[in-house]
């Protein structure tokens, strides 16, 4: 079985400014620079066969490049917060290819997490309950005028993840060319 999910990339000049605002945050467990993505389609523990059969799919998608910028963080979690992210402005192109990604993993036989799409960076994971989230909270509010980019999307790729003692390892599988 391989733990993979569907992912964007992001340039190096948008990662080192989230490593900077990471810098400053209170509390969580930092993701490492390497993991800095967005997510788009988390696949779950898929046996070899589906995971072809989803990379098939994912390469047979014709969709137009567009571009993303980051704005603002967020926390998941209400009032026990367990992550910490930086937002995205809102992005029809960008919810059009996630959804037509759901939809092309569906029907290769994984089955995608159902919740509603809410494009995040991930920055920091945080232990619910521990600790007072106060400081967290007026961070994201400091952080309401991070801004980066627009950065323009070109790819979007297949990722392995690999749960271990120090965090997840992420490996690029495959990548798929979005068009102009
Ligand atoms: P997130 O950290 O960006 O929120 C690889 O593990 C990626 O898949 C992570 O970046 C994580 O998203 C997402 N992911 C992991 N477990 C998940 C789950 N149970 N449901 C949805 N997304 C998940």
């Amino acid at each position: 079985m391989i733990r993979a999910f569907a992912a964007i990339a992001l340039p190096p000049e948008i990662r080192e400014s989230l490593v900077r605002l990471q810098a400053g945050l209170p509390s969580g467990r930092p993701a490492p620079p390497e993991n800095l993505h967005l997510t788009l389609v988390f696949l779950g523990e898929l046996p070899e066969p589906v995971l072809e059969d989803v990379h098939l799919a994912f390469a047979a998608i014709r969709a137009d490049r567009f571009d993303l910028t980051l704005s603002g963080l967020g926390l998941f979690g209400g009032a026990r917060p367990r992550n910490l992210h930086a937002c995205l402005l809102e992005n029809a192109a960008l919810c059009h290819l996630q959804a037509r990604l759901e939809t092309a993993a569906r029907r290769a036989g994984a089955s995608p997490e159902r919740r509603r799409f809410s494009p995040h960076v991930t920055l920091a994971t945080l232990r619910p309950g521990q600790g007072d989230p106060g400081p967290l909270e007026r961070a994201v509010i400091a952080g309401s005028e991070f801004r980066a980019g627009p950065f323009p999307v070109e790819s979007f790729g297949l990722y392995r993840s690999e749960l271990g003692r120090n965090g997840a390892v992420h490996t690029e599988l495959a990548q798929y060319a979005l068009f102009s």
